[in-house]
């Protein structure tokens, strides 16, 4: 599976263009502009482990840094600043790397903060809470 099985290559240009300048990169501009935080729970997890390369069930910051790159080979890794920042975002259990659950919460977050009701968002973010857990 690549990531250009889920989200298109133009969306995916577009993204990554945006964030060219150096500590320019804003995940949630990041998802939005690339079509992910629109996915399924389902797709969301898939990106994830394409994502986690080494397939340890997490995304350390070693793997962060080359974020831009799994998406587009020529994009610039990601400066020390953004991917701490990326990583505490989506840490919600403080042990320095982003699991699935942190990884499906940002992604729906994103979404949810355009939703004109919270409810869906709820609804969404429970599915992929449960689509992690069972
Ligand atoms: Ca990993
Ligand atoms: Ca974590």
């Amino acid at each position: 599976m690549s990531l250009t099985s889920i989200l298109s290559a133009e969306a995916i240009d577009n993204a990554v263009k945006e964030c060219q300048a150096p500590d320019s990169f804003c995940y949630k501009k990041f998802f939005k502009l690339c079509g992910l935080s629109s996915k399924t729970p389902q797709e969301i997890k898939n990106v994830f482990q394409i994502l986690d390369e080494d397939n340890s069930g997490y995304i350390e910051e070693s793997e962060l840094k080359f974020f831009l790159q799994r998406f587009v080979p020529s994009a610039r890794t990601l400066t020390d600043a953004e991917a701490k920042s990326f990583i505490s975002a989506a840490d919600d259990d403080n042990d320095g790397r982003i699991g699935a659950e942190g990884w499906c919460l940002i992604s729906l977050n994103t979404l949810k903060s355009s939703l004109t009701t919270g409810v869906s968002g709820f609804i969404m973010n429970y599915t992929c809470i449960s689509f992690v857990f069972y």
